[in-house]
């Protein structure tokens, strides 16, 4: 690890980056302009010449600005970072020799995705998250293209056009953006039942994260690590962030969409910008491959887990993201992950949807990036050395030198010469006839779903009934809801029952055999670890005459816990304590909203409270937050502005600190108290609330 914290790649990269500071504009010829503001024309009124070549450079380039958005997964956002190894537990199991060697730093860049969205969507629909990270390791680069859920819509890949053309807004007119909500894609799935497992995972809460920060992220298929001798291990990746799996609810997303469409992106710049570096752990599962046929589903078959409780993710790194990237589209939009992108000791499995994707990302590069010198942009190129016969095409930016690009060649000296230790395919014994036919061993499509079903919280449950019911709710087709509930009466009977309830159908009858009552814990974010605050923020409501001491202590208890305060008040500039010191003001309560902030605090002070109960935006902001579950704290008189917002189902103290439900009363910001509320913030949200009759 260098002196100055640099990667290797950022390294590398200075020698693309440009600035502006201490030059002077040029056309792409390097020729000094010196009026860029009046196109060359005959006379003050004259039409434009054709011979003004910086006029012409300047609009055809900017006519050439985009590119192909994303077929899927256009919308993203990407940061610099590194991987580090534990240890070296890994080592006679893969080859890979930044998965061992704990005293090697691995430059990354991650990209986190939206699926169905275009590039100007917004960043909290309910959807799948990717979660792609390219390593660059000094044997070439690997990337690991996943998801922030473990399973996938379909099995095979020649599925995934007609899947990504239902989920897709409808051809016909182009609606809706960036939402699974519609006639075509539940048409899809009612049809095709091996979508029920992933499809329980879409409506559930992991559809909408908190943060890019606070989501795990999965390779989804089988993989294979392969030691030296070639001997390989079936893999599956797992990323654990450090600061728990948390989401937001349905509600607020749709008010964060409008309020910051940037919500996740803005979130992870922040972060990054502040130094509050997001990490996650790697982990893997692994599996002998002569126990490939040990488990009651395929291991090839993507719609299915391993549940952890049957194989432990076993942790063997970290990663970090400490960089934004400089310039978004050189870097973001212009980033090519390959699933095919592999490295010594790391292999593919069979796993028809991995399959697939071994074709598909390369295809999609050479279009969206417009031929196939992309892997010579600065963000795709690897650290290791690049030296083979391939020559030009479009945007070709190394000059080869030398006479021969073929192999074997003498008039070059045989170079570049064969490697003696290069990259080996997993040497597996494959036979068969050539049909095209699903294995029986991915016929069953919903003990995963029922499992994932049984490991719920209730509360995640009610969310994922109320996410069914929002969604068959906008499909206008009676046969398509029907279908689906169909189909999730093989899940559970009491899902599809609420499900049906909601969406006038009629409820299905009780199965012949009772549904499976299989847990497993790793699938509920209610087990998420919930023992931080940090980068949490924090909204402090106040106005003149607010109690200063209030602001002060608390705001320096939850700062030391790591967590961000922001005081909030009817416009910018300063407040008037009532001890007549002043409070600065973060920011205008009208310039925000409760649904960017993760807990609310309200101060005492009896004109601030006074001010606040008679302003609708506050009293807005303290209901709207109780019923999106968020933690409340209020202190002094501040208590009485909750009475107002209709915070009126929990027990509150006025002097001592009583907590119930997530929302913290007290007299003083004492430590009993702020320890109290970093408590009730930590915990993300409480759902024990009953908020049915809370208008917000
Ligand atoms: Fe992708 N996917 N995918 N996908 N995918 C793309 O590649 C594809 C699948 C994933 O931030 C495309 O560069 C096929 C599973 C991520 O740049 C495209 C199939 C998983 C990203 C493509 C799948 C993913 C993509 C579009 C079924 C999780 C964004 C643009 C066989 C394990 C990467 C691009 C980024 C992007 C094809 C299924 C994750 C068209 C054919 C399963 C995170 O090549």
């Amino acid at each position: 690890m260098p002196a100055d914290g640099r990667t290797d790649k950022d390294r590398q990269l200075d020698a693309d980056r440009a600035a502006p500071e201490e030059t002077v504009l040029t056309t792409d010829q390097g020729v000094a302009v010196g009026d860029t503001d009046n196109s060359l024309r005959p006379g003050e009124r004259g039409p434009t010449l054709m011979e003004d070549f910086h006029f012409r450079e300047k609009l055809t380039h900017f006519d050439h600005e985009r590119i192909p958005e994303r077929v899927v997964h256009a919308r993203g956002a990407g940061a610099y970072g590194y991987f580090e190894a534990y240890g070296d537990a890994l080592a006679g199991v893969t080859a890979a020799e930044f998965l061992t060697d704990p005293g090697l730093r691995t430059p990354v860049f991650v990209r986190f995705s939206t699926v169905a969205g275009s590039r100007g969507s917004a960043d909290t629909v309910r959807d799948v998250r990717g979660f792609a990270t390219k390593f660059y390791t000094r044997q070439g680069n690997f990337d690991l293209v996943g998801n922030n859920m473990p399973v996938f819509f379909i099995q095979d890949g020649i599925k995934f056009p007609d899947f990504v053309h239902a989920v897709k807004p409808e051809p016909h007119n182009e609606i809706p953006q960036a939402s699974s909500a519609h006639d075509t894609l539940w048409d899809f799935v009612q049809l095709q039942p091996e979508t029920t497992h992933m499809m329980m995972w879409l409506m559930s809460d992991r559809a909408l994260p908190r943060s890019f920060r606070m989501m795990q992220g999965f390779g989804v298929h089988t993989f294979r690590l392969v030691n030296e001798a070639g001997e390989g291990t079936f893999v599956k990746f797992h990323w654990k962030p450090k600061l728990g799996t948390h989401s937001l609810v349905w509600d607020e997303t749709q008010k964060v969409a409008g309020k910051d469409p940037d919500f996740n992106r803005r979130d992870l710049w922040e972060a990054i910008n502040d130094g509050d570096f997001p990490e996650w752990e790697l982990g893997v599962q692994l599996v002998a491959e002569a126990d490939e046929h040990a488990f009651d589903f395929d291991l090839l078959d993507p719609t299915k887990i391993i549940p952890e409780e049957e194989v432990p993710v076993r942790p063997v790194g970290r990663m970090v993201l400490d960089r934004n990237p400089d310039n978004f589209f050189a870097e973001t939009e212009q980033v090519a992950f390959h699933t095919a992108n592999v490295v010594p000791g790391i292999d593919f499995s069979n796993d028809p949807l991995l399959q697939a994707r071994l074709f598909s990302y390369l295809d999609t590069q050479l279009i969206r990036l417009g031929g196939p010198n992309f892997t010579q942009l600065p963000v795709n190129r690897p650290l290791s050395e690049v030296s083979n016969h391939h020559r030009d095409g479009y945007h070709q930016t190394t000059v080869h030198r030398g006479q021969a690009a073929y192999h074997p060649n003498s008039l070059g000296g045989g170079c570049p010469a064969i490697a003696g230790d290069g990259y080996t395919h997993y040497q597996e014994r494959v036979d068969g006839n050539k049909i095209r036919k699903r294995s029986e061993s991915f016929a069953d499509h919903y003990s995963q779903a029922t499992l994932f079903w049984n490991s719920m919280a209730d509360w995640e449950k009610e969310h994922i009934v109320a996410a069914f019911r929002f969604e068959l709710g906008k499909v206008e087709p009676m046969h398509v809801r029907e279908g689906v509930v169909r189909n999730l009466a093989n899940v559970h009977p009491d899902l599809a029952t609420r499900v049906a309830e909601g969406i006038g159908v009629e409820p299905p009858a009780p199965p012949a055999t009772p549904p499976g009552d299989r847990r497993s814990p790793a699938l509920s974010q209610a087990n998420s670890p919930t023992d931080t605050v940090a980068t949490r923020k924090i909204a402090i409501l106040a106005a003149d005459g607010v109690d200063g001491d209030h602001v002060r202590a608390a705001t320096a208890a939850l700062t030391e816990a790591g967590a961000n305060c922001e005081v909030l008040a009817a416009a910018d500039g300063s407040l008037s304590a009532a001890s007549g010191d002043d409070v600065t003001v973060t920011r205008a309560l009208t310039t925000v909203a409760s649904v960017l902030y993760d807990a609310v605090l309200v101060p005492g002070g009896v004109r601030s409270v006074q001010t606040l109960a008679g302003d609708g935006d506050a009293v807005h902001f303290v209901s709207e937050a109780f019923k999106h579950g968020k933690a409340i704290g209020a202190l002094g008189d501040g208590v009485s502005l909750l009475e107002v917002a209709r915070v009126t189902s929990v027990r509150r103290g006025d002097r001592e600190t009583v907590t119930d439900q997530g929302v913290v009363t007290g007299g003083t910001a004492s430590g009993d108290f702020t320890e109290a509320f970093i408590t009730a913030v930590a915990a993300h949200r409480h759902p024990e609330r009953d908020l049915s009759a809370v208008p917000a």
